[in-house]
């Protein structure tokens, strides 16, 4: 009894307490760059939006952040697997640990700190100016500096598909949706008949459409090229066959564009409602 009780001891347990301090700390430091520089390049959803670019920012803090955790209880799966494993014929647990004010004080400011500061920068990241592309409603609270000149598009959803239409150009309406480079985009996205949601990945937008709302979304576009655009709401029987391919054009390459949509959909343009935020009462009657 006395041999079983000496491996349980507290000087065995320090040392490898100390151990796995300085495996941790070690493991760490060479695994957190890994993660948040070499991975943390190509997390989603890229750098097609500024916003983009930032919500990539934010996934790279949070992966610095979880690393030394990740880190912290996997090794110490490890250790209980293999060094504070109970051997023998006899299984005998290990004596109790109670009352080890170090430990709590040490467990409740570290926890405290991290859950604190992930708080107040996802607070800080949703506040910031240039938005964290969702939607925030028909009046958002917080307005990128240059919004007044914002070129507005909106996005009309419904069971199955999405159009788009250009205020700024007659009010057209077509299916496909076409941006400018380099520009601030103001998105309306609403619905026609139940609740969907317009996701452009590599714009980092997903925004709420719903019907009777007007969900205004900042985004600033990157230079030309195209991105993914599906529905990230279940909304009936072929919600996963909507989805569109977005294109980011240069500037002079839109004008063009929307010339040539305003010519091709003339023929309907005189049955649509002119434009507005919101169209209702449809959603009753084109919902069945
Ligand atoms: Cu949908």
């Amino acid at each position: 009894m006395a041999a079983s009780a000496t491996t349980h001891g507290g000087s065995g347990g320090q040392n490898y307490g100390r151990l796995f301090v300085i495996l941790w700390i070690g493991i760490s430091v060479v695994a957190t760059p890994l993660t948040t520089i070499v991975l943390g390049r190509n997390i989603p959803p890229g750098n097609g939006s500024t916003e983009a670019t930032s919500q990539v920012l934010d996934n790279q803090v949070l992966l610095a952040v979880s690393t030394p955790i990740a880190v912290f209880v996997l090794l110490f799966l490890g250790f209980a697997l293999t060094v504070f494993r109970a051997r023998g014929p006899e299984l005998v647990d290990g004596p109790p640990v109670r009352g080890d004010s170090r430990i709590q004080i040490l467990w409740l400011v570290v926890t405290t700190t991290t859950v604190l500061f992930l708080a107040a920068f996802g607070t800080f990241e949703l506040f910031d100016a240039a938005g964290a592309g969702a939607g925030q409603g028909p009046s958002p609270a917080f307005l990128p500096d240059k919004h007044a000149s914002a070129l507005d598009v909106q996005v009309i959803a419904q069971q199955w598909e999405f159009t788009y239409r250009y205020p700024g150009s007659g009010g057209v309406e077509t299916p496909h949706l076409v941006l400018p480079a380099h520009t601030l985009i103001r998105l309306h996205v609403t619905s026609l008949d139940v609740v969907h949601s317009f996701w452009a990945y590599e714009l980092g937008v997903k925004a709420d459409a719903n019907p009777g709302t007007d969900n205004v979304v900042y985004v600033t576009t990157n230079g030309p090229r195209s991105f993914h655009i599906r529905c990230a709401e279940l909304c009936g029987l072929w919600h996963g066959y909507m989805f569109d391919t977005g294109r980011v054009v240069p500037a002079a390459q839109f004008a063009s564009w929307t010339t040539a949509q305003q010519a091709t959909f003339k023929p309907v343009q005189q049955y649509l409602p002119p434009y507005a935020t919101t169209y209702l009462p449809d959603p009753q009657r084109r919902a069945g």
